[in-house]
């Protein structure tokens, strides 16, 4: 039996509409691709809440592969809040021409593979299924939310809402008191937002966060028209950057500068925007505890000056985690939000909440009346994604059963008795500590590479060998024992977030480039760790 199509895609985010151009309009497949939401977009059409922007330089976090596309984009802020990055994914698709192969507001429910006849059958939430050759999910990771840990939140009369799913007409916070869960980059966009307009607004706190300044700026035209004209100036070296973006390197390691001299750098870096106090500062920040003590000490002293309350201040101090095992944030105008009138700081790791009642969120210490409450929680990050769409591989293998502990992938782009399943950035991958946007387009571009080959050799399948998925495992979790992200207790980079998951190694830690280099070596190689049609290619020693 023919397959309805060669490919389906799932996703309409920069992975999936990247994946439709290449699969489609270059590679000629027949493509049909899904989106649960209303239109392209991915996690920037989901998470509309105020404050809501990328915090890695638009410049760098936007598509590279096209010359056109990058000389006739202007980004209007360095770092882009959602509706202008909406505006630019939806503009690609329409200068690409890839809407015509979505269907959107469709959900992706089951997804089978018949061993027989070597095609996947995909069903979506209104009832249909359609069968493709191959599946490409470019679902992304930080895509599903947590569920709610709180018991009683049925009951509450006020209303709920989630930053992931956020209402699309703005939302009326005047003479409200609102309560919001969390903390993390996403709270911490989003409360001083909210304290503009809220008549009162509780923050439940549980892991204070080594927040540091965005420095956003808006672009005048001129600088606009530069940083068009001249993309491949700036963005030279982009991509062989260890995160993606061309910041300056940093000096080898912390401990080997005088006090003063450290804080002249960190000086220096705060405020110059984003991940450049992670990477352009010291190079063994994230790998030595004594270096990050430095940075972690230097961080807590600006949170000191910033806070007028020194009672506050120590709340908003992080002490159970080294910089960066948590995923940086950047703010504007965080701490001095805690200087307001109208904000309380509730620490709920000393106080935990205990259950939502109908008019107030209750601690073991106080009851706090709320109209609105926020859920900044966050989400079941690498995993869920694609586990939500029940996958179902080779003799009945589903992936739930396979990843019923930690993820087992190679090179995250493939899982081995799920063939011709692609996975864009997917668990274990470089993506965690990398630019999202090229690290997708390094992605798309195996991915579109590999089913080349499988079609100009006549080939129907490739999956990885359960030896080189397995050699994959243990060499990223060596890379990620070697950093101090393991030392976090509950940072999502080790799927240490969710209540029941299996804490363990979902990214790969050793940077892009080297990354990108051993994909590419594994396909030079013939696809080495591959079967492809049942033959295996051996994994290089
Ligand atoms: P994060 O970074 O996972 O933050 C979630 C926050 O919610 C964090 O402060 C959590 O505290 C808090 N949280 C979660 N569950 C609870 C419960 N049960 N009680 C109290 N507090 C809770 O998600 P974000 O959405 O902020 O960011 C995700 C990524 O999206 C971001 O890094 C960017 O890549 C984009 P905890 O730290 O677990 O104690």
């Amino acid at each position: 039996m023919k397959a309805d199509k060669d490919v389906v895609i799932v996703g309409a985010g920069f992975a999936g509409l990247y994946a439709v151009h290449k699969l489609r309009n270059e590679l000629g497949l027949e493509v049909q691709a899904f989106d649960a939401g209303g239109g392209p977009g991915g996690t920037w059409w989901w998470n509309r809440y105020p404050g809501a922007r990328c915090d890695f330089d638009s410049v760098y976090y936007s598509y590279s592969f096209s010359e056109e596309i990058q000389r006739e984009w202007q980004w209007t802020e360095k770092y882009a809040a959602q509706p202008e990055i909406l505006n630019y994914l939806e503009w690609v698709a329409d200068r690409l021409d890839l809407k015509r192969s979505f269907q959107f507001n469709t959900r992706v429910t089951s997804m089978v593979w018949n061993d027989e006849g070597q095609y996947w059958t995909v069903g979506t939430d209104d009832g249909r299924t359609c069968t493709a050759r191959y599946v490409v999910c470019g679902t992304g990771n930080v895509s599903i939310p947590k569920k709610p840990e709180f018991p009683g939140i049925e009951d509450f009369k006020g209303e709920v809402l989630q930053t992931s799913s956020w209402p699309h007409e703005p939302v009326d916070f005047s003479g409200k008191r609102v309560g919001i869960i969390g903390t993390g980059a996403t709270g911490i966009q989003l409360i001083p937002e909210l304290a503009k307009h809220a008549a009162h607004l509780t923050v439940f706190q549980r892991t204070a966060q080594f927040a540091s300044p965005l420095g956003n700026e808006k672009l005048d035209p001129e600088a606009r028209r530069w940083l068009a004209e001249n993309h491949k100036q700036v963005r030279a070296g982009a991509r062989d950057h260890f995160l993606g973006a061309p910041y300056d390197a940093p000096r080898p390691s912390a401990l080997a500068d005088s006090p003063e001299e450290r804080k002249k750098v960190y000086d220096e870096h705060y405020g110059s925007g984003g991940f450049r106090m992670v990477v352009s500062t010291y190079g063994d920040l994230l790998y030595n505890r004594e270096s990050n003590d430095t940075i972690a000490d230097y961080l807590r002293d600006r949170i000191r000056e910033r806070v007028t309350d020194p009672k506050i201040a120590e709340m908003l101090c992080p002490t159970d985690h080294p910089y960066a095992t948590k995923r940086a944030p950047f703010e504007t105008n965080y701490y001095e939000t805690y200087n307001r009138d109208n904000v309380t700081l509730v620490d709920v790791r000393s106080t935990p909440i205990e259950r939502v009642t109908e008019h107030a969120l209750k601690t073991t210490a106080a009851e706090y009346e709320i109209d609105v409450l926020v859920m900044a929680t966050g989400f079941d990050v690498f995993t869920r994604p694609l586990l939500e769409m029940g996958i179902v591989g080779r003799d009945g293998l589903t992936l739930d059963e396979k990843w019923s502990g930690v993820p087992g992938t190679y090179l995250g782009i493939q899982t081995a008795g799920f063939p011709n399943l692609f996975t864009v950035t997917g668990p274990q991958s470089a993506v965690a500590l990398y630019n999202n946007a090229l690290a997708i387009e390094d992605h798309v571009e195996w991915i579109s590479r590999a089913i080349g080959h499988l079609r100009t050799t006549g080939a129907t399948t490739i999956e990885p060998t359960a030896e080189a998925e397995s050699r994959w495992g243990d060499f990223a979790e060596g890379i990620l024992n070697q950093t101090l992200i393991p030392q976090s207790e509950s940072s999502w980079y080790m799927g240490a977030n969710v209540v029941g998951k299996t804490r363990g190694t979902y990214i790969f830690a050793a940077g892009a480039p080297v990354y990108r280099a051993i994909c590419a070596q594994v396909a030079e190689r013939g696809y080495a760790g591959f079967a492809i049609d049942g033959v295996e290619t051996a994994v290089p020693p």
